[in-house]
């Protein structure tokens, strides 16, 4: 039997204001000039593109605390929201191209308003559930699921431009796979939250056939929520995708880093995407340059 026809609704957002460095912000028409359409379409599925979104400079945007770009995070987040929500209810799966990864606030937020409760895949490096005050370094991208937990609100103050967040997901619908920086209250968070997590040792360990294989069974064990996949391109490892601001050596090898696209795929549940961190070339260029290590 042929395959159900999908569909794919593609917004672009291109915002880097939850973390310091420039060039992510030109990832939307990046993934797009390296044929992501195109690529869909080969398989056999329809695509729309919703463009680019517009975010507003705004001229008052002191740190709080350590927190950067608080309003500026928040609105441009509203903004993804809304655009999420009209890509479901046009009925495609949404694909979101950040950006940087504060923006899996608006997608999530979105995504959940329109369809309900849903089940998340966190592809990453980093878990980016510091709240604002656990984060050390006050860049919101390292912080969105914070915002999003039911089970994490009572630990995060109110926010300017922030108080339009409804939390939407429960720790237990989250699981996390590619970890491999992880902050020492991150740590406290997942185990106090009892939150599935496959560190790149339980990819090393149980192959990530394995790792999918528990991923699917976990998220689908009671009810079969709609899932959402948030995919940091800094999952994979850096000697594949070095155009990314916080590259960290030991990630997922190309081939583990697709099957884990395709087997999610594969469970028909698949109902929104994020493709977020990547960022200018400029910064392959000095891959294999020490003075940019770590940068
Ligand atoms: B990304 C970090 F401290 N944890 O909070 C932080 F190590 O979206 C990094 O996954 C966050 O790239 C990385 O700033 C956020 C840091
Ligand atoms: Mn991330
Ligand atoms: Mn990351
Ligand atoms: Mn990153």
């Amino acid at each position: 039997p042929l395959p159900p026809v999908r569909s794919a609704g593609i917004v672009g957002a291109p915002f880097s204001k939850g973390q310091p460095k420039g060039g992510v912000e030109t990832g939307p028409d990046r993934i797009r000039a390296a044929g992501l359409l195109h690529r869909l379409k080969e398989q056999g599925c329809a695509v729309k593109d919703y463009g680019n979104l517009t975010f507003e400079e705004l001229v008052d945007d002191k740190p709080i605390g350590l927190l950067k770009n608080v309003r500026a995070v928040g609105g441009a987040n509203r903004r993804l929201s809304e655009a999420v929500q009209a890509v479901k209810k046009d009925g495609h799966t949404s694909v979101m191209l950040g950006g940087d990864h504060s923006l899996a606030i608006g997608s999530i937020h979105g995504h959940s308003a329109a369809v309900g409760e849903l089940s998340v895949l966190w592809v990453d490096a980093h878990a980016d559930i510091n709240t604002p005050l656990t984060s050390n370094t006050g860049n919101i991208h390292g912080q969105p699921m914070s915002y999003l937990l039911h089970e994490l609100q009572s630990k995060v103050p109110v926010l300017p431009h922030f108080s339009w967040i409804k939390p939407c997901v429960w720790a237990k619908d989250l699981v996390y796979i590619g970890l491999r920086d992880v902050d020492p209250g991150e740590h406290y968070i997942l185990k106090l939250l009892g939150v599935k997590v496959f560190s790149m040792s339980e990819v090393d360990q149980l192959g990530v056939a394995r790792v999918m294989e528990e991923t699917c069974d976990y998220l689908s064990a009671k009810a079969k929520k709609p899932i959402h996949l948030s995919y940091d391109i800094d999952a994979i490892d850096p000697s594949v995708t070095p155009a990314t601001g916080t590259p960290v050596a030991g990630g997922l090898s190309y081939r583990e880093g697709l099957y884990i696209t395709e087997h999610i795929c594969q469970t028909g549940l698949l109902s929104g995407v994020d493709m977020v961190e990547k960022c200018t070339e400029e910064r392959e260029k000095h891959v294999g340059d020490k003075s940019d290590r770590g940068s």
